[in-house]
């Protein structure tokens, strides 16, 4: 693949799952054929900082910086900062380590200057040596609430506050519908080079659907015209990490692929599920819609890039 920067693929992903499968994509292109559109639905205000998780933890899988144990922030991690916050009484319920401090600390501070997120995430992608374009979805404030059975609450608070414990009603993307899709993001649909869209093995409902709510973007992607695949993040009846699988079932819905792909609609051409489901490919198949069925549990390197070239070559069979 050749040409301008924004041809090749580009991949919707959210937090770890999302990541492990843009590092295997990032093996199999060349840097300049990949651009990541990231979630900001979990983005919140912290401490007076600007947090960008799913962001972040494709930043630090690219640069090789990710804690492969915790899934996010860095692997060199130092916590002495937390411990002096919790010495002086602050919030300590969500933890900044030391060097995952300074990333905030500077994106928080250009932000306050007026450069937008897109900019200074481009800047500091260089500076940490990742040659892909990673984008947020928008440079605008998009945050995922979560309606639950004691409430509203922001993402965050419902997440690693609360520990996905309150049942699920539903979510509400505030700021979805004024935010602008990142110019970039949107170049790079519509480039004409583009050969297929990914959707990474993210929860649909929280991970992907506040990247399809801004104005446009899912209008680009059906206006591109390439092969749209989705990566199921349920395997065998259950969410490989993270709470998917109790949400699906708090909300009512099945807790299997079969949900994923008709969560998605029309707007995907093929959904890419693990051996263990192979007897839905027929469900699949009913539906109108191409089903790969491979190895889709990413426990090693191998296995990242394994699957990466199989979707590569799902997408290129479409
Ligand atoms: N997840 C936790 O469970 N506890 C934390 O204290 C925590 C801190 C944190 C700091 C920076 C960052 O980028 C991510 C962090 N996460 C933490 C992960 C994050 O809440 C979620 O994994 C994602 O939002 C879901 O994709």
């Amino acid at each position: 693949m050749s040409g301008s920067r924004c041809d090749g693929v580009v991949a919707l992903t959210g937090g770890v799952g999302g990541a492990k499968l843009i590092w295997g994509l990032a093996q199999a292109l060349e840097p300049s054929a990949l651009t990541v559109i990231c979630n900001p639905g979990d983005d919140f205000e912290h401490l007076g900082l600007t947090v960008c998780p799913d962001f972040d933890t494709v930043l630090y899988t690219l640069a090789g910086l990710a804690d492969p144990e915790r899934g996010w922030g860095r692997a060199d991690e130092t916590w002495a900062f937390m411990a002096a916050l919790e010495t002086l009484g602050g919030e300590t319920w969500f933890r900044l380590g030391d060097r995952d401090l300074a990333l905030h600390v500077e994106r928080s501070r250009r932000l306050a200057g007026g450069e937008g997120l897109g900019t200074i995430m481009t800047d500091i992608c260089r500076r940490l040596g990742v040659d892909q374009q990673v984008l947020p979805a928008s440079d605008d404030p998009l945050r995922t609430m979560v309606a639950t059975a004691d409430g509203e609450l922001p993402f965050q608070q419902y997440f690693v506050r609360e520990r996905c414990a309150p049942a699920v009603r539903g979510f509400h993307f505030a700021g979805a519908a004024q935010a602008t899709a990142h110019p970039r993001a949107l170049a790079a649909l519509s480039d004409p080079g583009l050969r297929a869209i990914v959707i990474c093995p993210s929860n649909p409902f929280i991970s992907i659907d506040p990247i399809l709510a801004i104005p446009g973007m899912t209008e680009a992607i059906r206006a591109a015209k390439v092969p749209v695949v989705a990566v199921s993040p349920i395997v065998g009846g259950a969410a490989i990490k993270g709470p998917a699988a109790k949400m699906l079932a708090e909300l009512g819905q099945e807790v299997s692929v079969r949900t994923v792909w008709r969560h998605y609609g029309d707007l995907i051409d093929g959904i890419v599920m693990d051996t263990c489901d192979a007897r839905l490919a027929a469900d699949a198949d009913h539906d109108k819609l191409a089903a790969l069925v491979t190895p889709t549990v990413m426990t090693g390197p191998e296995e990242r890039i394994g699957l990466a070239r199989a979707v590569l070559a799902f997408a290129g069979s479409l």
